[in-house]
C-alpha cells in the first residue's frame, strides 16, 4: 500500500482509540484513560503493519479495482486493526512468557518500571477492545456474527499453539530428542499462521460479502505461507541484526523448539549432538556461543537460504494453480511482502 494508505491508516488508529477512550460502558476516570492511552501507543502501532495493511489491500483487490468509498475504506482499516490489536495482545503475554528484553526496538511492555506484571491485565484488555470496536462499527452488518466468530476461532487457534510453543519447551527434563519436523510444523501452523496470514485474507473475503467455506485452498496457501513467516522469525532469532528486527533473540535461551534447532539435530554427528545437548536452554552466553557455533559449523544458513527459495517456489506454484485472478493477486502481494525479508 502506498505511503498515503499507511497514514490513512494511522489515522483510523487515532478515531478507533479516542473512541475506546470514550467508551460508554466503563466510567473512565483521567488516569485510567492516561493509562489506556500509553499502553495503546507503546504496543498497537508500532510494528510493521503488514496484517492489517494486508487486510485493505486485500478487500481493494476483491473489489476488483472499483474505488472504495470512504467509509467502506474505513471499515477495511478498522478491521485490519482488530488484527494489529490481536497481536499487540498476543505479543504483551509472549514476551512475558518468554522472558523477552525488547520488542519493535524498545523495551517489552511488561519490562518498563511502572508496569510490570500490570502487563498481564493489559493483554486482556487489548483483547477485549476487538469485540468493542467491532460492536461499534459492525453491529449492522449480515456478516457480523461471521466476523466474531472468526476472531474467536483464529484466537483459540493461536492461544493453542502458544500452549504447544510453552509445553513442549517446559516439559519435564530438557530433551532434544522430541525436536523433529511434525512437531515443529504444529506449533508453528497454530501459533503463528492462523492469525498472521489467515486472518487477515478472511476478514477481507467476509467483509467482501463471500464465505469462508468456499476458500479451504486458500486456506491451506496461507498457512504454508505463516509456516515459512515463522521459519524466517526463527531464523532471524539468531541470525537477523537486533537493530533491523526490533528484538534481541532468546530462542536458544529459552530451549525453544525452533526451525534452527530441528535442522541442526538433523544434520549433526555424534560429538555435534553431544555439544546441543549440553549447551541448548542455557542463558549462559558462552553456551548460547557453542550452539552458535554449531549452527555456523552446519552452514544452517546455507540450509535457510535453500528452504527459502524451495518454500517460495511451492507457494507461487500453489497460488497460481488458483481458479481467480484476484485470489492468486491477494496471496501474491502478501507472499511478495515478505519473501527474504531482514525483519
Ligand atoms: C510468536 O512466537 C507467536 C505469537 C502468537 C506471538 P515467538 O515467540 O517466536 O515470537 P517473537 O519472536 O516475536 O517473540
Ligand atoms: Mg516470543
Ligand atoms: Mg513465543
Ligand atoms: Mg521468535
Amino acid at each position: 500500500m502506498a505511503s498515503n494508505g499507511k497514514s490513512r491508516f494511522l489515522q483510523v488508529y487515532n478515531r478507533l482509540k479516542s473512541e475506546l477512550l470514550q467508551d460508554p460502558a466503563f466510567d473512565f476516570t483521567d488516569d485510567s484513560q492516561h493509562w489506556i492511552e500509553r499502553m495503546l501507543d507503546y504496543n498497537v502501532p508500532g510494528g510493521k503493519l503488514n496484517r492489517g495493511l494486508s487486510v485493505i489491500d486485500s478487500y481493494k483487490v476483491l473489489k476488483e479495482g472499483k474505488e472504495l468509498g470512504e467509509h467502506e475504506e474505513f471499515l477495511a482499516c478498522a478491521l485490519g486493526w482488530c488484527i494489529e490489536w490481536l497481536q499487540a495482545y498476543f505479543l504483551v503475554l509472549d514476551d512475558i512468557m518468554d522472558g523477552s528484553h525488547t520488542r519493535r526496538g524498545q523495551p517489552c511492555w511488561f519490562r518498563v518500571p511502572q508496569v510490570g506484571m500490570i502487563a498481564a491485565n493489559d493483554g486482556i484488555l487489548l483483547r477485549n477492545h476487538i469485540p468493542r470496536i467491532l460492536r461499534l462499527h459492525f453491529r449492522d452488518k449480515p456478516y457480523y456474527a461471521d466476523l466474531l466468530d472468526l476472531f474467536n476461532e483464529v484466537e483459540f487457534q493461536t492461544a493453542s499453539g502458544q500452549m504447544l510453543d510453552l509445553i513442549t519447551t517446559h516439559e519435564g527434563a530438557k530433551d532434544l530428542s522430541k525436536y523433529k519436523m511434525p512437531v515443529y510444523k504444529r506449533i508453528v501452523q497454530y501459533k503463528t499462521a492462523y492469525y498472521s496470514f489467515y486472518l487477515p485474507v478472511a476478514c477481507a473475503l467476509i467483509a467482501s460479502g463471500e464465505n469462508l467455506d468456499n476458500f479451504g485452498d486458500v486456506k491451506n496457501i496461507l498457512v504454508g505461507m505463516g509456516t515459512y513467516f515463522q521459519v524466517q522469525d526463527d531464523y532471524l532469532d539468531c541470525f537477523g541484526d537486533p537493530e533491523v528486527i526490533g528484538k534481541i533473540g532468546t530462542d536458544i535461551e529459552d530451549f525453544k523448539c525452533s526451525w534452527l534447532i530441528v535442522q541442526a539435530l538433523q544434520y549433526a554427528e555424534e560429538n555435534q549432538t553431544q555439544i546441543l545437548n549440553e549447551n541448548y536452554g542455557k542463558s549462559d552466553p558462552s553456551c548460547v556461543a557453542k550452539v552458535k557455533a554449531i549452527y555456523n559449523e552446519l552452514q544452517l544458513q546455507k540450509v535457510f537460504a535453500e528452504y527459502e527459495r524451495s518454500s517460495y517456489e511451492q507457494l507461487i506454484a500453489s497460488i497460481e494453480a488458483q481458479p481467480s485472478k484476484a485470489v492468486q493477486e491477494v496471496l501474491k502481494s502478501f507472499l511478495g511482502k515478505i519473501y527474504r525479508r531482514q525483519k
